[in-house]
């Protein structure tokens, strides 16, 4: 046990997706993405994220809020379809957009954080097959390089995509989220075009940006916490964690060939061969996490305990237990030996602005005490951790949940656009000026 804390120069921030705050849909040359065209029978009370939380007019304010709470980076990603609306076509107003964001960052002394991919395909690459068609592998490949030139002389991380697991597995077996499909006989394929896609992605980054690049990918994972801390419970914590239910399908399936070139399978027909599972591996810089609960608990593939009646949760129902984080941390650096990005962890709550004109989120706040001191014991122990990005900046568009869980730090009132700093973001601030020494 080292026992020195968060490291000097640890990336507290937070993060948000183009699609889920930006708004701006039909603006500045902009084509629609695959959620904006979504029907709205498949969002939760028929919203739809046309305008979700005007970040598109409201970034210069928003960079400044970020720079009040006292971030030191923010994750972002780029809608592909502003800054290519058609094919073979760059939309100069688009890069503008995302260039003069990152400059505000940059003179703000805040660290930008790139994801390329969060999600919003343009309707116009759906059309040539999205994910199921071997084309989106040169056209991702094509896009990455557009962002990259235009952005890299400033920007030095990099994330491909987030989230493969859920963009795949919701999008198209699931049918839960864009383009709400359900193509699992396809699902081998798949999964070769987006691992390929990855690739093609990170290389592209590494050939192209002006600074040197640090490259990673945003994977949604968690784990199954072990029960107690001898070794047994760990080793079967860690063995389930890859091996069973959502670790297999949810961790290995994806990490197995993006994070060390092996492949892999999960429910008898989604496999990854050999050949696909080494192209898929390129080498990369650190692996993003996004943690939000245990794996124990999960109603796909868990313990087969379920959450007890009236056991913490968030008002998404997903139960409340920090310690996800620090064995998160601690098994995917054991296995994949890259160092750590907290990409995303955070709750949603319903928050409201209440008479005394403030946000009082009080289970924010403890759910970050409890989340960030997990974290402090896996940098304690030597785990190479760079930063926490959480999730979320400001209250969004929560995909097909629509808009009733609030995830920010700020509130956003989605009538109005006006922002309002929670308790939360005021705490955070405080968990930053101190390093995280006030956990
Ligand atoms: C992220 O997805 C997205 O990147 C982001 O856009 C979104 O707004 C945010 O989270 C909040 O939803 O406990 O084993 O059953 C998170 C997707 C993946 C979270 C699966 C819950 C359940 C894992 N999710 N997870 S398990």
């Amino acid at each position: 046990m080292e026992g020195n804390g968060f490291p000097q120069g640890f990336l507290w921030g937070a993060a948000t997706a183009s699609a889920q705050v930006e708004g701006g849909w039909n603006e500045g040359g902009r084509t629609p993405s695959i959620w904006d065209v979504a029907s709205p029978k498949k969002i939760k009370h028929g919203e739809n994220c046309h305008t979700a939380s005007d970040h598109f007019h409201h970034w210069k304010e928003d960079v400044a809020l970020m720079k009040e709470i006292g971030l030191k980076s923010y994750r972002f990603s780029v809608s592909w379809s502003r800054v290519m609306p058609e094919e073979g076509k760059i939309n100069p107003e688009g890069i503008a957009f995302y260039k003069n964001l990152v400059h505000e960052l940059v003179e703000a002394g805040i660290e930008p954080l790139v994801t390329i991919y969060h999600w919003d395909m343009p309707v116009w690459v759906h059309k040539m097959g999205g994910w199921r068609s071997k084309k989106i592998v040169p056209l991702f490949e094509e896009y990455t390089k557009v962002v990259v030139d235009a952005l890299s002389d400033q920007v030095t991380w990099w994330m491909t995509m987030n989230e493969p697991q859920c963009f795949i597995l919701n999008g198209y077996m699931a049918g839960q989220h864009a383009p709400f499909e359900h193509a699992v006989l396809e699902m081998s394929k798949i999964l070769e075009n987006t691992m390929l896609a990855h690739a093609a992605a990170a290389n592209a980054i590494r050939a192209n940006a002006k600074k040197p690049p640090k490259v990673g990918i945003a994977m949604a994972t968690g784990c199954f916490v072990p029960e107690n801390e001898t070794p047994e419970a760990i080793q079967k914590s860690y063995h389930d964690t890859f091996e069973k239910g959502m670790g297999a399908v949810s961790n290995a399936l994806w990490m197995e060939p993006m994070l060390a070139g092996r492949p892999s399978k999960a429910f008898g027909v989604y496999k990854v061969n050999e050949a696909t599972a080494k192209a898929a591996h390129v080498p990369l810089d650190f692996v993003g996490i996004n943690v939000y609960q245990p794996m124990n608990t999960s109603e796909w593939g868990g313990d087969g305990k379920p959450q007890k009646p009236g056991a913490p949760k968030t008002a998404m129902g997903w139960t409340v237990d920090g310690r996800v984080l620090y064995w998160t941390a601690r098994f995917l650096y054991e296995r994949y030996h890259l160092p750590i990005m907290v990409t995303e962890n955070g709750m949603a709550e319903n928050d409201f602005i209440c008479l005394d004109g403030k946000v009082h989120d009080g289970m924010r706040i403890d759910f970050l005490h409890r989340y960030l001191r997990e974290l402090k014991r896996a940098c304690d122990e030597g785990i190479p951790v760079l930063g926490y990005q959480h999730w979320s900046l400001m209250d969004n568009f929560e995909w097909a949940e629509g808009y009733d869980p609030r995830f920010g730090l700020i509130y956003v009132d989605f009538e109005t656009g006006k922002r309002t700093l929670k308790d939360s973001a005021y705490e955070y601030a405080e968990v930053i000026r101190s390093n995280g020494s006030t956990l």
